[in-house]
């Protein structure tokens, strides 16, 4: 679709939706009448910036139904994220909320070269996540045999992959990862399977880990993003030239906000991305502030589509540390790794206090193929890394190199920090 084009939809859909939570939704009623904007004020996708933000706080403060926008008897589905702090976040999906969630998860498959020749192993979790039953259904409009085996039971998923022959694999990055480190524990080569393609997302990853992953497993690796508040996954994916995520921008309208001021930065800028539920009538959203930090392309991509593509994501504006006054984000230190490829990519950041100053620790596996004998080699290699760390991200780290498979991993998304300071 020509961006003109795109934009009209974009009007004629955001003049619609305004209209339909203004009648709707008592929480967006009263954020515009504070601000003082009308339904007839919204004339076209421009007037977006006239709208009430939406946060993460807003839908706990009306958990568990207060922003559904339909009778709850039009609700065929619910989904949940647990959170971290206190009650889950709810949304809620009417019959074409659902049957669009699925056109636009196979689209993303698609792109990714996804068919209905592909056998394809679902390992992201099925239940309130969104993860599992959202690609799952995308992946069945595609035609492809799915086998829905869920997250978790790492031999099982080995055993599944290697006897059906899975040509697709669906996971988080990390659980990629230790499933492609976890093949010869089990008995496995990549002989013995049929993989060809991987759809991972649900958690930040560099580019490094990307190429990693495609080199452990001998596959194209594809990046699906989403979280449930939008939709689930399905948001955005990249296309073979992996030069950021296109976005379907006709379903989810993107805006890149300033993380302080909240004003709108041009594309190029890096700042918090802001999506806004075009099509959704079960919990349209108003410029939902996501905290993904990204910024927006719209050239035509190489492979000739026009919509706007998002860098890919590898932080969240709470998730960036400050360690000594300094921003940092895990990503840059597994950049750092996997850059030098000298120790495995499984890492985990330690954050602490001592004498009021922060601390940071870096425990980070050996790699199982690459063995060392001595330890003045081992003090070596971390001498090594903490002088990569210094200079690339100018803090001090302290490295300890642990033996293969000594850091806990998990099935879903991973956890990478742990920051004593909130203690
Ligand atoms: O993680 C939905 C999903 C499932 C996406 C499966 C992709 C695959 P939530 O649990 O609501 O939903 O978490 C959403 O996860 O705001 C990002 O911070 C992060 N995230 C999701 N996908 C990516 C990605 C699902 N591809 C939150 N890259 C989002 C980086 C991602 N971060």
């Amino acid at each position: 679709m020509s961006r003109d084009n795109m934009r009209d939809l974009q009007s004629k859909r955001l003049i619609q939706l305004v209209q339909h939570v203004y009648e709707n939704v008592a929480f967006y009623r009263q954020r515009m009448d504070e601000k003082g904007v009308k339904p007839s004020d919204i004339h076209s996708i421009d007037d977006i910036i006239k709208l009430p933000f939406t946060y993460k706080t807003d839908l706990r403060d009306n958990y568990p139904y207060g922003l559904f926008a339909v009778p709850l008897k039009n609700i065929v589905r619910v989904h949940a994220s647990s959170g971290t702090t206190g009650k889950p976040t709810t949304v809620g999906y009417t019959k074409k909320d659902i049957e669009n969630w699925r056109e636009i998860v196979a689209r993303c498959l698609t792109m990714a070269g996804v068919s209905n020749d592909d056998i394809m192993q679902i390992s992201y979790g099925y239940g309130l996540f969104t993860g599992g039953l959202g690609v799952h259904y995308g992946a069945e409009t595609v035609g492809c045999t799915v086998v829905p085996i869920s997250g978790g039971n790492t031999r099982r998923q080995l055993q599944l992959m290697s006897d059906f022959g899975s040509t697709v694999l669906a996971c988080t990055p990390s659980y990629a990862l230790h499933l492609a480190d976890a093949l010869s524990e089990f008995g496995y080569s990549l002989n013995d399977m049929k993989l060809k393609i991987g759809v991972f997302g649900a958690e930040p990853w560099t580019e490094q880990m990307r190429k990693e992953l495609e080199k452990k497993w001998g596959i194209h690796a594809h990046d699906i993003y989403g979280l449930s508040e939008i939709m689930g996954p399905g948001v955005a994916n990249d296309c073979i030239y992996h030069t950021g995520l296109h976005v379907h921008e006709d379903h989810f309208y993107p805006e890149i906000v300033h993380a302080d001021t909240k004003e709108p930065l041009p594309d190029g800028t890096e700042g918090e991305l802001v999506f806004t539920t075009l099509t959704k009538e079960g919990i349209p959203l108003l410029r939902y502030n996501t905290r993904d930090l990204s910024t927006l392309n719209r050239e035509t991509c190489a492979c000739g589509r026009t919509s706007v593509r998002m860098k890919k994501i590898t932080g969240r504006s709470d998730d960036m540390l400050i360690i000594r006054g300094v921003n940092l984000f895990p990503s840059q230190i597994e950049h750092v790794l996997l850059e030098m490829g000298e120790t495995s990519a499984h890492y985990m950041l330690y954050v602490d206090r001592a004498n009021n100053l922060d601390t940071l620790e870096l425990k980070v596996e050996l790699d199982e193929s690459k063995l060392i004998d001595t330890i003045k080699d081992l003090q070596n290699l971390s001498h090594k890394i903490e002088h990569a760390l210094n200079s690339a991200i100018g803090l001090s780290v302290k490295v300890t190199l642990v033996e293969p498979k000594a850091i806990v991993r998990s099935e879903g998304k991973a956890v990478r920090v742990i920051d004593n300071r909130k203690k």
